[in-house]
Protein backbone atom coordinates (compact mmCIF):
# COMPACT_ATOMS: atom_id res chain seq x y z
CA UNK A 1 0.00 0.00 0.00
CA UNK A 2 0.94 3.57 -0.76
CA UNK A 3 -0.69 6.50 1.08
CA UNK A 4 -1.12 10.19 -0.29
CA UNK A 5 -1.95 13.06 2.34
CA UNK A 6 -3.56 15.49 1.26
CA UNK A 7 -3.22 18.53 3.02
CA UNK A 8 -3.57 22.79 2.08
CA UNK A 9 -4.97 25.43 3.52
CA UNK A 10 -8.60 25.41 4.47
CA UNK A 11 -11.26 25.78 1.31
CA UNK A 12 -8.23 25.14 -1.03
CA UNK A 13 -9.94 21.80 -2.72
CA UNK A 14 -8.44 19.14 -0.48
CA UNK A 15 -11.27 16.81 -0.06
CA UNK A 16 -12.52 17.72 -4.25
CA UNK A 17 -9.03 16.51 -4.91
CA UNK A 18 -9.33 13.43 -2.91
CA UNK A 19 -12.27 12.73 -5.01
CA UNK A 20 -10.78 13.52 -8.12
CA UNK A 21 -7.54 11.27 -7.70
CA UNK A 22 -9.88 8.46 -6.20
CA UNK A 23 -11.92 8.26 -9.54
CA UNK A 24 -8.64 9.12 -11.36
CA UNK A 25 -6.80 6.18 -10.25
CA UNK A 26 -10.06 3.68 -10.03
CA UNK A 27 -10.87 4.59 -14.02
CA UNK A 28 -6.71 3.43 -14.56
CA UNK A 29 -7.47 0.50 -13.11
CA UNK A 30 -6.05 1.15 -9.61
CA UNK A 31 -7.18 -0.48 -6.17
CA UNK A 32 -7.79 2.82 -4.02
CA UNK A 33 -9.18 3.99 -0.57
CA UNK A 34 -10.09 6.87 1.34
CA UNK A 35 -9.35 7.98 4.76
CA UNK A 36 -10.98 11.07 6.14
CA UNK A 37 -9.55 12.35 9.11
CA UNK A 38 -11.42 15.57 9.26
CA UNK A 39 -14.04 15.30 12.04
CA UNK A 40 -15.86 18.33 11.86
CA UNK A 41 -16.92 17.92 8.36
CA UNK A 42 -20.45 17.49 7.62
CA UNK A 43 -20.62 16.94 3.99
CA UNK A 44 -17.49 15.49 1.58
CA UNK A 45 -17.50 14.80 -2.24
CA UNK A 46 -16.82 11.12 -1.85
CA UNK A 47 -17.98 7.97 -0.35
CA UNK A 48 -15.22 7.09 2.66
CA UNK A 49 -13.69 3.82 3.22
CA UNK A 50 -12.56 4.78 6.61
CA UNK A 51 -13.62 7.37 8.50
CA UNK A 52 -12.43 9.09 11.52
CA UNK A 53 -15.73 10.73 12.06
CA UNK A 54 -16.78 6.56 13.11
CA UNK A 55 -14.24 7.27 16.31
CA UNK A 56 -14.27 10.56 17.12
CA UNK A 57 -17.41 12.73 17.06
CA UNK A 58 -18.01 16.34 17.96
CA UNK A 59 -21.18 16.96 18.91
CA UNK A 60 -20.78 14.43 21.70
CA UNK A 61 -17.04 15.80 22.65
CA UNK A 62 -18.79 19.34 23.26
CA UNK A 63 -21.61 18.13 25.28
CA UNK A 64 -19.48 15.77 27.54
CA UNK A 65 -16.93 18.12 28.23
CA UNK A 66 -19.29 21.68 27.35
CA UNK A 67 -17.06 22.93 24.91
CA UNK A 68 -17.86 25.26 22.05
CA UNK A 69 -17.61 24.04 18.24
CA UNK A 70 -13.36 25.36 18.46
CA UNK A 71 -12.53 23.96 21.35
CA UNK A 72 -14.48 20.39 20.96
CA UNK A 73 -12.49 20.56 17.11
CA UNK A 74 -9.00 20.61 19.09
CA UNK A 75 -9.48 18.18 20.85
CA UNK A 76 -11.41 16.08 18.16
CA UNK A 77 -8.16 16.82 16.28
CA UNK A 78 -5.89 15.33 19.53
CA UNK A 79 -7.98 12.23 19.83
CA UNK A 80 -7.07 11.04 16.34
CA UNK A 81 -4.03 10.11 17.18
CA UNK A 82 -5.34 7.41 20.17
CA UNK A 83 -7.85 5.58 17.50
CA UNK A 84 -4.56 4.82 14.99
CA UNK A 85 -4.83 1.24 15.86
CA UNK A 86 -8.59 1.46 14.98
CA UNK A 87 -7.91 3.15 11.75
CA UNK A 88 -4.54 1.34 11.07
CA UNK A 89 -7.09 -1.88 11.16
CA UNK A 90 -9.64 -0.67 8.85
CA UNK A 91 -7.74 0.08 6.22
CA UNK A 92 -5.76 -3.21 6.66
CA UNK A 93 -9.23 -4.88 5.85
CA UNK A 94 -9.45 -2.79 3.13
CA UNK A 95 -5.78 -3.18 1.80
CA UNK A 96 -6.10 -0.72 -1.84
CA UNK A 97 -2.69 -0.28 -3.75
CA UNK A 98 -3.16 3.58 -2.42
CA UNK A 99 -4.60 5.07 0.57
CA UNK A 100 -5.72 8.78 -0.57
CA UNK A 101 -6.08 10.47 3.41
CA UNK A 102 -8.27 13.53 3.05
CA UNK A 103 -7.20 16.06 6.15
CA UNK A 104 -9.07 18.70 8.67
CA UNK A 105 -9.79 21.78 6.94
CA UNK A 106 -8.23 23.82 9.91
CA UNK A 107 -4.95 22.58 8.53
CA UNK A 108 -3.21 23.81 11.64
CA UNK A 109 -5.11 21.77 13.66
CA UNK A 110 -3.24 18.88 12.02
CA UNK A 111 -0.25 19.65 11.26
CA UNK A 112 0.79 21.89 14.39
CA UNK A 113 -0.45 19.43 16.96
CA UNK A 114 0.56 16.12 17.12
CA UNK A 115 -1.84 13.68 15.87
CA UNK A 116 -1.13 14.91 12.09
CA UNK A 117 2.97 13.78 11.94
CA UNK A 118 1.94 10.98 14.34
CA UNK A 119 -0.31 9.84 11.81
CA UNK A 120 1.93 10.68 8.99
CA UNK A 121 4.98 8.80 11.03
CA UNK A 122 2.99 5.72 12.56
CA UNK A 123 0.65 4.49 9.92
CA UNK A 124 1.91 1.33 7.95
CA UNK A 125 2.69 2.31 4.62
CA UNK A 126 5.48 0.77 1.89
CA UNK A 127 5.93 4.51 0.61
CA UNK A 128 4.08 8.06 1.51
CA UNK A 129 3.60 11.04 0.30
CA UNK A 130 1.95 14.23 0.84
CA UNK A 131 0.20 16.54 -1.73
CA UNK A 132 0.61 20.48 -0.80
CA UNK A 133 -2.53 22.45 -2.13
CA UNK A 134 -1.89 25.80 -2.74
CA UNK A 135 -5.34 27.50 -3.05
CA UNK A 136 -5.42 29.11 -6.59
CA UNK A 137 -7.83 31.81 -5.61
CA UNK A 138 -5.21 32.92 -2.63
CA UNK A 139 -2.13 33.18 -4.21
CA UNK A 140 -2.45 35.83 -6.49
CA UNK A 141 0.08 38.52 -4.91
CA UNK A 142 3.29 37.43 -4.95
CA UNK A 143 3.25 38.68 -1.21
CA UNK A 144 0.48 36.15 -0.82
CA UNK A 145 2.27 33.47 -2.62
CA UNK A 146 5.15 33.67 -0.52
CA UNK A 147 2.98 33.16 3.21
CA UNK A 148 1.40 30.62 1.55
CA UNK A 149 4.84 29.14 0.25
CA UNK A 150 6.11 29.45 3.69
CA UNK A 151 3.07 27.41 5.17
CA UNK A 152 3.60 25.08 2.62
CA UNK A 153 7.33 24.58 3.91
CA UNK A 154 6.42 24.84 7.33
CA UNK A 155 3.78 21.57 6.73
CA UNK A 156 6.50 19.63 5.00
CA UNK A 157 8.98 20.14 8.37
CA UNK A 158 5.96 19.11 10.31
CA UNK A 159 4.41 16.00 8.84
CA UNK A 160 8.08 15.14 7.61
CA UNK A 161 7.12 13.61 3.93
CA UNK A 162 8.12 14.06 0.10
CA UNK A 163 5.89 16.97 -0.78
CA UNK A 164 4.46 17.63 -3.78
CA UNK A 165 3.27 21.64 -4.45
CA UNK A 166 0.32 22.22 -6.61
CA UNK A 167 -1.91 24.93 -7.46
CA UNK A 168 -5.77 24.48 -7.83
CA UNK A 169 -9.04 26.16 -9.14
CA UNK A 170 -6.68 27.03 -12.39
CA UNK A 171 -10.21 26.80 -14.23
CA UNK A 172 -10.86 30.05 -12.00
CA UNK A 173 -7.75 32.35 -12.24
CA UNK A 174 -7.41 32.89 -15.64
CA UNK A 175 -4.12 34.64 -16.82
CA UNK A 176 -2.99 35.01 -13.64
CA UNK A 177 -2.21 31.25 -13.50
CA UNK A 178 1.22 32.29 -15.90
CA UNK A 179 2.86 34.19 -13.26
CA UNK A 180 2.14 32.30 -10.16
CA UNK A 181 3.44 29.31 -12.35
CA UNK A 182 6.30 31.60 -13.14
CA UNK A 183 6.88 32.41 -9.32
CA UNK A 184 6.91 29.13 -8.48
CA UNK A 185 10.49 28.38 -10.53
CA UNK A 186 11.83 31.53 -10.87
CA UNK A 187 12.52 33.30 -7.74
CA UNK A 188 14.18 36.21 -9.81
CA UNK A 189 10.59 36.92 -11.59
CA UNK A 190 9.16 36.56 -8.01
CA UNK A 191 11.90 39.03 -6.42
CA UNK A 192 10.63 41.81 -9.01
CA UNK A 193 7.03 41.28 -8.58
CA UNK A 194 7.44 41.64 -4.70
CA UNK A 195 9.44 44.80 -5.46
CA UNK A 196 6.68 46.54 -7.69
CA UNK A 197 3.76 45.15 -4.83
CA UNK A 198 5.41 45.83 -1.67
CA UNK A 199 7.81 48.16 -0.51
CA UNK A 200 9.79 48.79 3.16
CA UNK A 201 9.27 45.77 6.12
CA UNK A 202 6.75 44.25 3.75
CA UNK A 203 9.13 43.97 1.02
CA UNK A 204 12.32 42.97 3.46
CA UNK A 205 10.39 40.26 5.06
CA UNK A 206 9.00 39.07 1.70
CA UNK A 207 11.80 38.70 0.49
CA UNK A 208 14.28 37.53 2.74
CA UNK A 209 12.04 34.65 3.49
CA UNK A 210 12.56 33.79 0.17
CA UNK A 211 15.53 33.33 -0.10
CA UNK A 212 15.38 31.22 3.18
CA UNK A 213 12.66 29.36 0.64
CA UNK A 214 14.57 28.86 -1.93
CA UNK A 215 18.06 27.63 0.17
CA UNK A 216 15.44 24.50 1.37
CA UNK A 217 14.24 23.60 -2.47
CA UNK A 218 11.38 25.49 -2.70
CA UNK A 219 11.77 26.81 -6.70
CA UNK A 220 10.25 23.00 -7.76
CA UNK A 221 7.76 24.73 -9.46
CA UNK A 222 3.66 24.00 -8.72
CA UNK A 223 1.50 21.22 -10.83
CA UNK A 224 -1.50 23.03 -11.43
CA UNK A 225 -4.41 21.06 -11.15
CA UNK A 226 -7.94 22.30 -11.74
CA UNK A 227 -10.89 19.99 -9.15
CA UNK A 228 -13.23 20.79 -11.57
CA UNK A 229 -12.42 20.37 -14.70
CA UNK A 230 -9.26 17.47 -13.98
CA UNK A 231 -7.05 19.11 -16.21
CA UNK A 232 -3.38 18.88 -14.31
CA UNK A 233 -4.33 15.36 -13.30
CA UNK A 234 -2.55 13.42 -15.33
CA UNK A 235 0.64 15.32 -14.43
CA UNK A 236 -0.12 15.22 -11.03
CA UNK A 237 -0.40 10.85 -11.00
CA UNK A 238 3.02 11.09 -12.84
CA UNK A 239 4.93 13.21 -9.87
CA UNK A 240 3.08 11.00 -7.23
CA UNK A 241 4.42 7.80 -9.06
CA UNK A 242 7.99 9.11 -9.44
CA UNK A 243 7.84 9.08 -5.78
CA UNK A 244 5.56 6.28 -4.94
CA UNK A 245 6.53 3.71 -7.49
CA UNK A 246 9.93 4.95 -8.65
CA UNK A 247 8.52 6.33 -12.16
CA UNK A 248 6.22 3.15 -13.09
CA UNK A 249 2.73 5.01 -13.79
CA UNK A 250 -0.53 3.93 -13.65
CA UNK A 251 -2.17 3.11 -17.55
CA UNK A 252 -4.07 6.31 -19.00
N1 LIG B 1 -13.52 26.30 -9.34
C1 LIG B 1 -12.92 25.45 -8.50
N2 LIG B 1 -13.46 25.24 -7.27
C2 LIG B 1 -12.83 24.36 -6.45
C3 LIG B 1 -11.65 23.65 -6.84
N3 LIG B 1 -11.27 22.87 -5.79
C4 LIG B 1 -12.18 23.07 -4.81
N4 LIG B 1 -13.12 23.96 -5.20
C5 LIG B 1 -14.26 24.47 -4.40
O1 LIG B 1 -13.73 25.11 -3.25
C6 LIG B 1 -14.52 24.84 -2.10
C7 LIG B 1 -13.68 24.17 -1.02
O2 LIG B 1 -13.25 22.89 -1.49
P1 LIG B 1 -12.96 21.69 -0.49
O3 LIG B 1 -12.53 20.53 -1.31
O4 LIG B 1 -14.09 21.48 0.45
O5 LIG B 1 -11.71 22.32 0.33
P2 LIG B 1 -10.96 21.77 1.64
O6 LIG B 1 -11.43 22.60 2.79
O7 LIG B 1 -9.51 22.02 1.37
O8 LIG B 1 -11.28 20.31 1.77
C8 LIG B 1 -15.67 23.95 -2.59
O9 LIG B 1 -16.77 24.78 -2.85
C9 LIG B 1 -15.13 23.34 -3.87
O10 LIG B 1 -16.16 23.02 -4.78
C10 LIG B 1 -11.13 23.87 -8.16
O11 LIG B 1 -10.10 23.32 -8.59
N5 LIG B 1 -11.81 24.78 -8.93
MG1 LIG C 1 -12.09 19.21 3.35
Amino acid sequence: MKTIFVSGTAGSGKSLLTSKLNDYYTRNGAFTAVLNLDPGVEHLPYTCDVDVRDYVDIVSIMKQYDLGPNGALVMANDLIASKIDDIQNEVNRVNPDYLIVDTPGQIELFAYRSSGPFLAENITSDEKTSIFLFDGALVTTPVNFVSIALLATSIRLRLNLPTINIVTKTDIIGSRLKDILQWSTNIRSLENAIGNEADGDTYSLTTNILRGLNLSGFAQGLIPVSNVTGEGLPNLEGALSRILNLGEEVED
